[in-house]
């Protein structure tokens, strides 16, 4: 009797556990990761967030020019970093020890180009 009140509170509370997480989703499920970039400019700052904005699981994304490092909240059960680099990546990008996919790099304007811009600064 005692026992089989123990497996029901047990029960309930584990359905009340999971009915909580499934309706209301929290900010556990939101990660912040920071990645450093080769853009240059303005310009490489819209493409670069356009693009994440099309990733799954990407919520929000902001690069500082200034720095180069790109700013990104994701949902870790949809995405994961390494997603996330290899979308900055085909973009044309450098995204930390993950160089720019020649494919992506080589429709970037000019001015856009790493090598090409390094003289800008
Ligand atoms: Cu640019």
């Amino acid at each position: 009797m005692l026992r089989n009140l123990f497996l029901t509170t047990l029960t309930s509370l584990v359905m009340l556990g999971t009915g909580f997480a499934g309706a209301s989703p929290r900010d556990d499920n939101e990660k912040e990761v920071k990645i450093k970039t080769s853009a240059i400019c303005e310009m490489c700052k819209a493409r670069i967030e356009r693009n994440l904005a099309f990733e799954k699981g990407v919520k929000e994304s902001t690069l500082d020019v200034k720095t180069k490092v790109v700013t990104i909240k994701y949902n870790p059960a949809k995405t994961d970093v390494a997603k996330l680099k290899a979308n900055i990546s085909k973009t044309g990008y450098d995204a930390e020890e993950v160089m720019a996919d020649a494919a992506g790099y080589a429709k970037l304007p000019s001015c856009c180009k790493k090598n090409g811009g390094m003289n800008h600064q």
